[in-house]
């Protein structure tokens, strides 16, 4: 055990790391359980933690900590992987039990694994010696805190299924995953993002790793974040569908969400109706809830208050994972005083809301019913339309995404891509009917009968690098 009045030593991290080998492979939800703490009795809670920072006022309240029952992120984007790993320590003392390490600008577009641990700007680039040394860490910080700790990244870009099986390899615990992101925002040819994500869907299967979408990007293109509500519905459903026929469990398909309106909008009767709309319609899958970021100013304080009225909206409708991004994300400037400040926020309105839904219910026949409905129909317009149109690679090329119109209304400002245009364009091909492929979890035709096996193709190999750790890995 740490002295926890000591810095991690990042040398000592590195020493033997040829060797370290991630203890676990899965995502942690954190577990319910109404408590008495201290003083008070609370409904939503989780158990508190060994070793924390309580809330500054906590000292006229026997120094207690409540955990909320939801899980707590935050994105670390130090732009030196020394630094991200302290940080990460802090953020678990403050409450977060996801630990999201942000890309370097575009990492996206590089077509393979990099190595080493270089620096970036408010992201640092992933690589595998970064991403164990890292899982190395948040093992020691997670027996400090007493809680378990999930490590996330991203498996996007034109390297994505190279990216999804070191993950496996090393133990991360979740990742963004969606093509419609590389399609949208980083100009990933579709047919390849398609196939691609395909095989990282099946990955992360295996890996039991939380997938959260990529929907919150559009709520941060869009000239009008509110007005792309329908299309959000339509994102997270092309997304979840696609991940759950993969494989994906259910409980580990995360819809990214985010309330789309900010102050000075009429906030609340705005975000409210979308958040049920999304619930009603998704309820089989988890909600990760992030806060608004297009709206977004210089000012701290405006970004708490927005993200105090979202924390609100997740207590009112249920997030399962609460994102909190250092307020100053939508000017990228990463502080990582913010990045605290936003988990003391959240755990301090979350707990501040205890119990809240035991208190309320909703009016079923009043406008906020039928504003839900009313988005919902639109975002079944919308992909009945997509359908008739000849589907989602021709509904894009036609520019209906992060149009800033409200479906059915059209701007005529989308984001158009060509089908046989983008980075990636032409480097898909059909398997030979021979093909076979001896690893685990490989997406698709894979001839394997030919070789009497029915399942598990890597039986031929003595076990994949999923089963078997190898000195390639290192
Ligand atoms: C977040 N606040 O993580 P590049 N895939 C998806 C993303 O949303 C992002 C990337 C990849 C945000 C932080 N999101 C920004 C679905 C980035 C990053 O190409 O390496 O920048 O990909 O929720």
């Amino acid at each position: 055990m740490m002295n926890w009045n000591k810095k991690l030593d990042i040398k000592s991290l590195l020493e033997d790391l040829e060797n370290y080998q991630p203890r676990r492979r899965g995502w942690v939800w954190r577990k319910h359980h109404p408590q008495k703490i201290g003083p008070f009795f609370y409904e939503d809670v989780s158990d508190s933690l060994k070793r924390y920072v309580a809330l500054p006022s906590a000292r006229h309240l026997g120094n207690i900590d409540p955990q909320p029952a939801t899980t707590i992120t935050t994105e670390i984007a130090s732009g030196r992987f020394e630094d991200d790993i302290r940080r990460m320590r802090m953020a678990a003392y403050h409450g977060a039990d996801h630990v999201m390490v942000i890309r370097t600008a575009g990492q996206s577009h590089m077509d393979g694994l990099l190595e080493g641990t270089p620096q970036g700007v408010g992201g640092v680039p992933i690589t595998r010696k970064q991403v164990r040394a890292q899982r190395k860490a948040l093992d020691i910080i997670e027996d400090e805190v007493g809680r378990p700790i999930n490590y996330h990244s991203y498996v996007s870009g034109v390297a994505g299924p190279e990216i999804a099986v070191m993950f496996t390899e090393e133990g991360v615990n979740g990742a963004h995953q969606d093509p419609q992101y590389n399609v949208l925002y980083r100009n990933i040819n579709m047919i390849r993002s398609f196939v691609d994500a395909a095989e990282s869907k099946k990955i992360m299967a295996y890996g039991k790793m939380a997938q959260i979408d990529g929907a919150h990007n559009a709520n941060a293109t869009a000239r009008d974040a509110w007005k792309v509500m329908p299309e959000l519905l339509v994102q997270h459903g092309i997304n979840s569908r696609f991940s759950e026929r993969i494989g994906i469990s259910p409980d580990l398909i995360c819809l990214s969400t985010v309330p789309p309106a900010a102050p000075p909008s009429p906030d609340i009767k705005i975000n409210l109706p979308y958040a049920i709309a999304l619930r009603e319609f998704f309820s089989a899958y988890k909600m990760r809830a992030q806060m608004n970021t297009k709206y977004m100013d210089s000012s701290t304080r405006e970004a708490t208050v927005t993200h105090v009225l979202n924390l609100l909206i997740s207590k009112l409708t249920s997030a399962d994972i609460q994102s909190t991004i250092t307020p100053d994300e939508g000017r990228n400037v990463p502080w990582h005083m913010y990045n605290i400040e936003a988990l003391d926020t959240a755990k301090q309105a979350m707990i501040g809301l205890d119990g809240l839904m035991e208190m309320l219910e909703f009016k079923t026949d009043s406008q906020l019913f039928e504003t839900k409905r009313e988005i919902q129909e639109r975002a079944v317009l919308m992909l009945v339309e997509i359908i008739e149109l000849g589907g989602y690679f021709t509904a894009v090329e036609a520019g209906m995404f992060v149009d800033s119109g409200l479906y059915p209304e059209r701007s005529g400002d989308g984001i158009a891509r060509k089908i046989e245009g983008g980075i990636g364009a032409q480097t898909t091909y059909p398997r030979h009917q021979d093909y076979m492929a001896p690893v685990t979890a490989h997406y698709g035709y894979n001839n394997i009968e030919q070789y009497g096996l029915k399942e598990n193709p890597s039986e031929l190999i003595g076990g994949s690098t999923f089963e078997v750790r190898k000195d390639s890995i290192c």
